[in-house]
């Protein structure tokens, strides 16, 4: 048996070729070289560790950073150049997070990621009435200019790569930020600053429709003007941006599985690269390059990692196969990836580190380029300081303690995993064809295909999980008793929201007040024109860029509700429909429940029917989402459960204000709201809510609500402003909620 490095051992052309690539790689290097790197990482057992196995029988054996990139998208992968620790953070002011991110910086994390208010993802100001409880909430707040050079103040963004969470206003930010750049350097050419910006924006707005729904306006301008003119703007001014950030994380938050993920992400991408071919004139190497991929990872450890592997290859493959590009940067899949906030559960919630870092090793042995690791209280609010580093040093001990960094691609080789991977990919394939039959993702979204396999999926693991068939420890089993269960509760941090939006308020009149009104109003004009033209270049030179439009109205102080507002003139607001899955919960229950969890669901089955024929009616619940919180899937699954139970279920629109979801509370006649909140508006909207219906004389409506409420708020619901009559945390079985929901219910003899 030879070995990899024996005289006599000729290595075949594919390790030939990852020679070359590796010692192009590390030319840009000080002090390394693949000797080094052969050489050095010796085990206290005076073990060699490699940077790269490969089995010696083969003949042609894939390597990493070499066509198809199963194996990783550079050839030394992380023994050259760890991922990046990014973690997402963004709350309240723009003051408060630029010292968050200034301190994260200082403990290592190497990069930024931007978490924005719900307000500014869909194009409000904080002064909207429609946002009154969501300001600074789930993210930072920006309204101007102003605040983005304040979110970046002391921070050079020539220097500093930072990602960007925004889809919907994606815009103004992208503006505010070049803007921004632009006039922390007064002394460089613009030009010079723009070159020089590296991060990325989410800019993904084909799976905002499909699942995260922070979208504005409709998907044929969203696409055709809002991604084509930052692709051709990105690929002329700023070619070291990474101009979409083609996410499957949120499709498997909202319940997608691994291939169905993987798929409608990588449609999705194959959609933009279309795009910029067919509709920006853009050409393919110009564009793909900076297309970069974003994983959810959950805890289905093997399929995690298999499934990044089979991404890359699948991506390379069809991008070669459609597009035909020059340059070989054009076929790598380059990701960010997070652990899965899915997985999280509010019962002891110390339990997260360990799931946490259980997915950051799948992400990493999967071969990802940054990562996002969750803190563990974030199934409850937004994180502190203290689990913010905890988050961090799970990336830090996984980078500098374990010598995982050591060997690019560990599992390649492994017949399982190599199996895997290859069922993967396939399974993925057969859907991608499905969606490309039907004319590409959207075609497939238009047609509401998409949602709907994602929602099916996600109610199918709901009744896993309720039937005991999936295991959640601490949840389905292995439970703390109610006392203990208090004893492990976590702080979390409180934001106050009205003092927020009073402040973002008073600045935004300020650089209003400031400005030159009439060439702010012009700038906008413009910005219109250009949105109510259909034809449009999306060149980076072309005058009616919509990138470069916004660029002049953020340096002429115009906010950004108003250039959303101009552009929305333009092109309406998107307005969702509410389909909801049959079937598919009563179908998992009932199919992997053991006899006695059978008879729980019959019995809550019978309940709902004494309630009818005592009642004259089946319980009527309307399922509300109020603020700005997109977030779906909790309401979802709610909606479909409880239909499945033989309730009937309205499901409201999202977006909702109080009075409007009291309204139709009143107009459907419900016996019941359900409200679900993500996004902690829970204490300001819940109060709003409560109030509209006892002035329009519906206080006998039982509220409830669910979510990601934290625990010390539970009495201020429920006893103190006496908002709500239950609250269900994450984990709660949806059959234990119907039960208790239906006792809340007045019956008839008794009011
Ligand atoms: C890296 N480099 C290497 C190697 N590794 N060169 C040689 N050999 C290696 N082994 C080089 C790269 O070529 C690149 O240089 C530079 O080092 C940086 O590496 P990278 O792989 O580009 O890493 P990165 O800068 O960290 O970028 C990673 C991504 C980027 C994935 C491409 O798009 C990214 O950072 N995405 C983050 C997205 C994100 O944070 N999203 C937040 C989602 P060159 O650039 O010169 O080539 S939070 C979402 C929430 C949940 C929400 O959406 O609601």
């Amino acid at each position: 048996q030879p070995t990899r490095f024996s005289s006599t051992y000729t290595p075949p052309a594919s390790v030939q070729e990852w020679e070359k690539l590796v010692d192009k790689e590390l030319s840009r290097a000080k002090n390394v070289s693949v000797d080094t790197l052969r050489s050095e990482r010796i085990t206290p057992e005076g073990v060699a560790i490699q940077p790269i196995y490969w089995d010696l029988k083969d003949e042609n054996p894939e390597m990493p950073g070499v066509y198809p990139y199963t194996r990783g998208p550079y050839g030394t992968m992380y023994c050259y150049r760890p991922w990046t620790i990014r973690q997402y953070a963004g709350f309240s002011t723009a003051e408060e997070s630029n010292a968050f991110y200034k301190r994260n910086l200082a403990a290592g994390q190497q990069g930024l990621s931007v978490a924005f208010d719900l307000p500014t993802h869909r194009g409000y100001d904080s002064d909207h009435e429609r946002v009154v409880g969501d300001v600074g909430m789930a993210g930072v707040s920006i309204d101007t200019l102003k605040d983005m050079e304040i979110l970046f103040n002391g921070i050079d963004l020539t220097q500093v790569s930072v990602s960007m969470t925004m889809n919907g206003a994606v815009l103004p930010i992208m503006a505010f930020y070049v803007q921004a750049a632009i006039e922390q350097h007064p002394d460089k050419d613009p030009a010079e600053v723009m070159a020089a910006l590296k991060g990325t924006i989410q800019n993904d707005i084909l799976k905002e429709f499909m699942v995260r729904n922070t979208y504005i306006y409709p998907p044929e301008p969203s696409v055709n003007r809002v991604v084509a003119d930052i692709m051709g703007f990105t690929a002329q001014h700023m070619p070291k941006f990474n101009s979409i950030s083609i996410s499957g994380y949120h499709m498997q938050e909202a319940g997608a599985d691994a291939a169905i993920e993987m798929a409608f992400t990588i449609a999705d991408g194959l959609e933009y690269i279309r795009t910029a071919v067919e509709v920006a004139k853009l050409d393919v190497d110009a564009v793909a390059p900076r297309l970069s991929f974003f994983w959810g990872i959950g805890l289905n450890f093997y399929t995690e990692i298999a499934k990044m592997r089979a991404a890359r290859k699948l991506w390379a493959e069809l991008v070669k196969e459609k597009f035909n590009p020059k340059n070989s940067k054009s076929l790598l899949l380059r990701t960010h990836s997070q652990t899965s906030g899915y997985s999280l559960t509010e019962a002891q919630p110390m339990n997260n580190i360990i799931r946490t870092t259980i997915e950051a090793m799948a992400a990493v042995l999967g071969g990802t380029q940054s990562l996002h690791t969750n803190s563990y209280d974030e199934a409850v609010g937004l994180p502190t300081d203290q689990s913010a580093r905890v988050a961090r040093n799970t990336q830090l001990i996984l980078q500098e303690e374990t010598g995982i960094c050591d060997v690019a691609d560990p599992w390649g080789g492994s017949y399982m995993m190599e199996s895997l991977t290859d069922e993967l990919y396939h399974k993925a394939k057969a859907i991608i064809d499905q969606v490309e039959e039907k004319g590409g993702m959207t075609a497939f979204i238009n047609n509401g295909h998409a949602k709907l396999m994602i929602e099916e999926s996600a109610t199918k693991k709901q009744g896993r999980i309720d039937s005991g068939k999936d295991t959640v420890v601490g949840v389905n089993k292995y439970r703390l008793s109610a006392e203990d269960e208090q004893s492990e509760r976590v702080d979390v941090l409180q934001i106050d929201n009205t003092e927020v939006r009073e402040k973002q308020i008073a600045r935004m009149n300020q650089v209003k007040a400031e400005r030159d009104e009439s060439l702010a109003q012009e700038a906008l004009a413009r910005l219109e024109a250009s949105a109510r033209k259909t034809q449009s270049t999306s060149a980076g030179n072309d005058p009616d860029n919509l990138m470069s439009l916004c660029i002049e109205c953020a340096r002429l102080r115009c906010t950004l509700g108003e250039m959303s507002q101009a552009l929305e003139n333009a092109w309406g607001r998107h307005v969702p429909d509410t389909g909801m899955v049959q079937g598919a919960y009563a179908a998992s229950f009932n199919a992997n429940s053991s006899e006695d969890k059978a008879g729980e669901y019959e019995s809550i089955l019978k309940a709902v029917e004494g309630f009818e024929t005592s009642e004259g009616r089946r319980p009527r619940i309307l399922v509300a989402k109020m603020g700005q919180d997109g977030h779906d899937r909790g309401a979802k699954v709610i909606a479909s459960g409880f239909a499945d139970l033989g309730f009937d279920v309205d499901v409201g629109p999202l977006f909702q204000t109080p009075k409007e979801v009291a309204l139709q509370a009143i107009d459907s006649d419900v016996h019941v709201i359900g409200v679900s909140s993500q996004a902690a508006g829970h204490k300001t909207l819940l109060p709003a809510l409560k109030k509209e219906l006892k002035d329009l004389g519906a206080d006998h409506i039982v509220v409830v609500a669910g979510g990601v409420i934290p625990p010390q708020d539970y009495d201020f619901l429920l006893k103190e402003s006496k908002s709500a009559g239950a609250v269900f945390g994450p984990g709660t079985r949806i059959i234990d909620a119907a039960k208790q929901v239906l006792s809340l219910i007045p019956r008839q003899d008794e009011e």
